[in-house]
């Protein structure tokens, strides 16, 4: 069999404007297409135009129906790539062959926003990737975090109808701060371990190449003997897993709605491929329950600490769609697509998917064909008995078409090596009840809390008042701090419910089995992501015209050799001339950009170029927000004062209540940026952020409310 890339097999696809003049969908060459043919200049359009026709025609038809969650993504092609054979676990030949390069395309989304909707919005990133294996296709269809809202998939409809848009008026969009949500999740105790994750700086991720991410069921494992193990697949990036500012990621979703896939885009473009290392966790069969909680349990995790993740291979995405519609649209990922060697389990979240995938799809892609699709096609001869209908592409030359045949000598014949399910045993009587080692909802949750650093935590709690904040009926905050938040962490419900008028009502022993759980997982934590590489990192310098032209040489000789990407920001788009005479020519002007979309910000010395800034309203916001977002930020010659006009009052004075924290932190000083400027500087953005800089607004104590008098008065029920 003769296996080509995919890459080379999508070419036969690909149609470029310069292959032959315009023509017809039936090939008629078009000499003329700006006007519709009419009885005389200014006569009625003539039923007989069929060109007119064809072409409304086919615009009346370019939308199929968007996913109905996921709807909104991103895609790209690239590699799988082993370290080693793992054949000690799988048989998949995939991920036995370190010489084996797999072509795969893989697909990022938000969840609950429609197609058009912004990237930034607070959410579950899906991150899906179909390998295009010489065993057929394997998908991996997983998410950003690592658990899910619910255990059972008959309970996906109300989970996605309570967090999409209200279905009387189809407000909000892309947003989960509103009712509907919160009060699923008020009633619904399993929500609230991926609620909070969706709620921490995991739900606005810094970029798509900056996530993990995770296959959330436990599946099978089987190796060629036969023998299974259970794992958990991981994604880890290389750059790191890093988080946006809440105030930063709303801003962004106007100034640029397309923020991280112009992001993912671009730096494909430039070479920078971003990549993410495979990770397994190997747990054996009959350690399903030993770790605390149940392993067909999609709302736990599995910590690391207690079950370190391998990492065994390596996925670099190198290369950008030509067509977005056909490749990244119409791409169709399935579970149940799997390969010889992976397996499922009885995970009921997972055995819902197994079916939804396939059923979806016929009604987005129009029917049964739709893994004839470029996209969608093995690289393996597909060869069956099916047959017909709608978009068939394939000219299946047969006299017979079914199984067992004479007439076409028994083919296609079985493939001997196929896939086999794992005769995995399976006993009991149907019922629809929720296993008893599902019921702790809980312990994880507060394990999640308490493993956060202290400013992811303050994020956290800031998530938490703004989405509740926008809730209007007060039963449902209510609930959500009394009925749900009061067992993950009374301290946080109580900061959480004092911002939103709700008193905590008598914290009692939290009502979790305190099982499933390390004490704490330092790897839930963002702040021990690698912290390696600048690369890629954007940097705003901002010029005018007498900048000290030395400072920005050196910026781009030191930062941009290390992958990082400077941007020349300046008044209008005409070149700047610095204080030697040096040109430049801007990036971008202030008209059209904002710190919101950097990393950091630096202002080179030049006392004309300094003092010019200073009267800039714009520069002012471009640093006061680059500063209030915690980003690294750069001043030479005197151009500090820029900032220290945009302190707020309270910096200075000392506020009852509130820990001032050093607002200097991450902020780098200099006459000129020398080696020791650029040493430090390079140090505050490998860290990303210096989120200690954030200093909370202060929220006065809630009033007592009859509703948290009565429940105090109410036994508190243990799970
Ligand atoms: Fe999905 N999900 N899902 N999901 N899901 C879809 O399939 C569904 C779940 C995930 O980039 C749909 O082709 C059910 C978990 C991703 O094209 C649909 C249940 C996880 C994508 C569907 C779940 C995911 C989807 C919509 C509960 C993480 C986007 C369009 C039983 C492990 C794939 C489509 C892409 C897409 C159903 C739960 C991830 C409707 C019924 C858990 C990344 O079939």
């Amino acid at each position: 069999m003769s296996l080509t890339t995919k890459t080379e097999e999508l070419e036969a696809s690909v149609v470029r404007s310069g292959d032959g003049p315009m023509t017809t969908d039936q090939g008629i060459g078009i000499p003329h297409t700006d006007d519709s043919l009419k009885a005389g200049q200014r006569g009625s359009t003539l039923l007989e135009d069929f060109h007119l026709r064809e072409k409304i025609t086919r615009f009346d038809h370019e939308r199929i129906p968007e996913r109905v969650v996921h709807a909104r993504g991103a895609g790209a092609h690239g590699t799988f790539q082993v370290y080693r054979p793992l054949a000690e676990y799988t048989r998949a030949g995939f991920l036995n062959d370190p010489a084996r390069v797999t072509p795969v395309f893989a697909r990022f989304s938000t969840v609950v926003g429609s197609r058009g909707s912004a990237d930034t919005v607070r959410d579950t990133r899906g991150f899906a990737v179909k390998f295009y294996t010489d065993e057929g296709n394997y998908d991996l269809v997983g998410n950003n975090i690592p658990v899910f809202f619910i255990q059972d998939g008959i309970k996906f409809p109300d989970v996605i109808h309570a967090v999409k848009p209200e279905p009387h008026n189809e407000i909000p969009q892309a947003q989960s701060a509103h009712d509907t949500f919160w009060d699923f999740v008020s009633l619904q105790p399993e929500t609230t371990h991926h609620t909070l994750w969706n709620m921490s700086d995991r739900g606005i991720p810094r970029s798509l190449r900056m996530m993990e991410g995770f296959g959330v069921h436990t599946f099978r494992l089987v190796a060629a003997d036969g023998s299974t193990r259970l794992v958990k697949f991981h994604w880890k990036p290389l750059l790191g897993v890093h988080g946006l500012a809440w105030d930063e990621a709303q801003e962004i979703a106007g100034r640029d709605p397309d923020f991280h896939r112009r992001d993912l885009w671009d730096a494909i473009d430039r070479g920078a491929f971003p990549q993410w290392e495979l990770g397994f966790q190997i747990v054996e069969e009959a350690d399903v329950l030993a770790y605390g909680f149940d392993l067909l349990d999609a709302t736990k995790l599995l910590p690391e600490e207690l079950v370190p993740v391998q990492r065994v291979g390596l996925l670099t995405l190198d290369r950008n769609p030509v067509d977005y519609f056909a490749e990244v649209e119409q791409v169709a990922f399935h579970v149940a697509h799997v390969v010889p060697g992976i397996d499922f389990t009885e995970d009921p979240l997972l055995q819902a998917r197994l079916f939804s995938y396939l059923d979806t799809q016929l009604t987005r892609l129009g029917g049964p064909n739709f893994h004839q699709l470029p996209i969608n096609r093995t690289l393996v001869p597909v060869s069956n008995h099916q047959q017909d209908g709608i978009h068939q592409h394939m000219i299946k030359d047969r006299r017979a078409d079914y199984h067992p045949n004479t007439i076409e000598q028994g083919c296609p014949a079985l493939s001997p090596d196929g896939f086999v399910h794992v005769p995995a045993p399976l006993t009991g009587y149907k019922t629809r009840e929720r296993s008893e080692t599902f019921l702790d909802h809980f312990s994880q949750p507060a394990m999640f809390v308490e493993s956060l650093s202290d400013p992811e935590r303050d994020h956290l709690t800031e998530a938490l008042r703004f989405e509740l904040g926008k809730v209007t009926r007060a039963d449902i905050r209510e609930r959500v701090i009394n009925d749900i938040l009061v067992h993950v962490d009374p301290i946080l419900a109580e900061d959480v419910g004092r911002a939103i008028g709700v008193e905590v009502a008598a914290p009692s022993e939290p009502r979790r089995a305190g099982t499933g759980r390390a004490p704490m997982s330092p790897a839930l934590s963002m702040v021990n992501t690698p912290h390696d590489s600048i690369a890629t990192r954007k940097v705003a310098v901002l010029i005018t015209h007498g900048v000290h032209s030395a400072d920005v040489t050196a910026l781009q000789e030191a930062l941009e050799p290390s992958g990082a990407v400077v941007a020349l920001i300046a008044g209008s788009l005409s070149h700047v001339v610095g204080d030697d005479g040096s040109i430049f020519v801007p990036t971008a002007s202030f008209l059209t950009t904002s710190s919101v979309l950097y990393d950091a910000v630096v202002v080179p010395g030049g006392a004309d170029s300094v003092d010019a800034l200073s009267h800039l309203a714009v520069v002012g916001q471009f640093v006061r927000d680059a500063w209030r977002h915690c980003k690294p930020l750069g001043f030479a010659g005197g151009s500090a004062s820029l900032l220290v006009a945009q302190l707020p009052a309270r910096m200075s004075i000392d506020h009852p209540g509130v820990a001032i924290q050093d607002p200097w932190l991450g902020v780098v000083e200099s006459d000129v940026v020398d080696d020791t400027f650029l040493a430090q500087f390079q140090d505050a953005l490998r860290l990303h952020r210096a989120w200690a800089r954030q200093v909370p607004d202060p929220i006065p104590p809630v009033a007592r409310t009859r509703a948290t008098a009565a429940k105090e008065a109410e036994p508190m029920a243990n799970a």
